[in-house]
């Protein structure tokens, strides 16, 4: 049989900054679990390394012991790579290593050195999904490297997220997906906004909360406190804005919640990746008001599907937020059936993976 319709067997490792199932893993645990669902949807043989204590117990896990991983985002540029002792992330690459000639593809899903700089040392071929843009020169370089030797095995979620990293080869660019039947269509919203994601200080959250106060919508905020300090000073710095913390929520609370709301504010300080609420939004039939910067702005159909505003401008927020009327919602929801769909997901990695294996 050709090997574009071949039946592979892959295995996925995870990032090393939390278990599955935690919500440490932001937007990449969404990945890792939609794209792993959609592989064995369509018949693949695959196995996830995970960290211990990870609960995703419907799918294949072989759960991994170590110390976390420090989070990328909260180191500096020239910061060098660090590894703690008893390493997670070098304890399930060992792993990796020992199975490798039971699979036809290994593909990496951690924002880390190590993974890339191994690749060559092993002798099955490694797919990297590169979750954020550009935060560390060492990363950056290794990731350069790689890309020379192995071209085709980067994959980026965005064109604007890829063109951080400056390389030269042209890279797989495989947007992201959500399993759209856990998304419920809503098209009589209450009188509030939402805000979802991890609460730190790259997603802007504090402009959110100031657009909230200037118009007095409630704002319902959905998420992971990852900077306790930083969440502190937002309360402190807006005490009559209107809001409402709702915590880290599963994804069907989390998406009842989302789709009363008129809209999904996103404001990102950094150029984010992908932003994966972006199409739980449009799922839910909600427009997004974004910056635009990153992948929102690959993302957002500006007056269809929401708006795009010139970014860390919150008079520019508050001026979108007094369009929404113009949005119809039904549109959302057909952007999000049409490009971010778990077939249209599967179809891209699926993609990238044969075109890995036959190179
Ligand atoms: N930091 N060191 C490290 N490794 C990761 O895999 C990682 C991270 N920070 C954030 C993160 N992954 C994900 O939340 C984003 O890629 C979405």
């Amino acid at each position: 049989m050709t090997i574009s319709a071949k039946t592979l067997k892959l295995l996925f490792v995870s990032t090393p900054v939390g278990p599955l199932g935690s919500g440490l893993g932001g937007g990449v645990e969404l990945t890792l679990y939609n794209v792993a669902q959609e592989m064995i949807r369509r018949g693949h043989h695959l196995q996830i390394v995970a960290p211990t204590n990870s609960t995703w117990n419907d799918l294949p896990l072989v759960q991994i012991p170590g110390n976390l991983q420090i989070i990328a985002q909260s180191q500096e540029r020239k910061d060098p790579i660090t590894m703690p002792e008893n390493s997670l992330l070098a304890n399930m690459w060992d792993y990796a290593r020992q199975v490798q000639a039971n699979y036809d593809l290994i593909v990496n899903f951690a924002y880390d050195w190590l993974p890339f700089y191994l690749t060559p040392f092993f002798h099955r071929p490694i797919a990297h999904l590169v979750s954020m843009g550009s935060l560390s020169n060492a990363l950056d370089e290794i990731i350069k490297k790689l890309a020379q030797q192995f071209p085709n095995t980067i994959g980026f979620h965005t064109q604007t997220q890829a063109a951080t990293f400056a390389l030269e080869q042209q890279s797989a660019i495989l947007s992201n997906g959500i399993d759209l039947s856990l998304y419920d269509f809503c098209s009589e919203p209450k009188q509030q906004l939402a805000w979802v994601g991890r609460i730190a200080p790259e997603k802007g959250l504090e402009d959110a909360v100031a657009a909230s106060q200037a118009t007095n919508i409630l704002l319902k905020i959905m998420g992971k406190i990852q900077d306790d300090l930083y969440w502190q000073k937002i309360c402190q710095n807006y005490p009559n804005a209107p809001l409402e913390y709702l915590g880290f929520l599963s994804t069907n609370q989390m998406q009842q919640v989302l789709r009363q709301c008129r809209a999904l504010l996103m404001t990102p300080r950094w150029v984010e990746a992908f932003g994966n609420v972006i199409i739980e939004s449009l799922g839910c039939g909600v427009p997004v008001i974004s910056y635009r910067r990153g992948g929102p702005a690959e993302i957002i159909q500006d007056g269809k599907t929401g708006f795009l505003v010139e970014p860390d401008r919150v008079p520019d927020l508050i001026n979108a937020i007094a369009r929404l009327d113009e949005i119809d919602r039904q549109a959302c929801r057909q952007q999000a059936e049409t490009e971010y769909s778990l077939q249209a997901l599967g179809d891209r990695f699926e993609n990238w993976f044969y075109k890995i294996l036959h190179s």
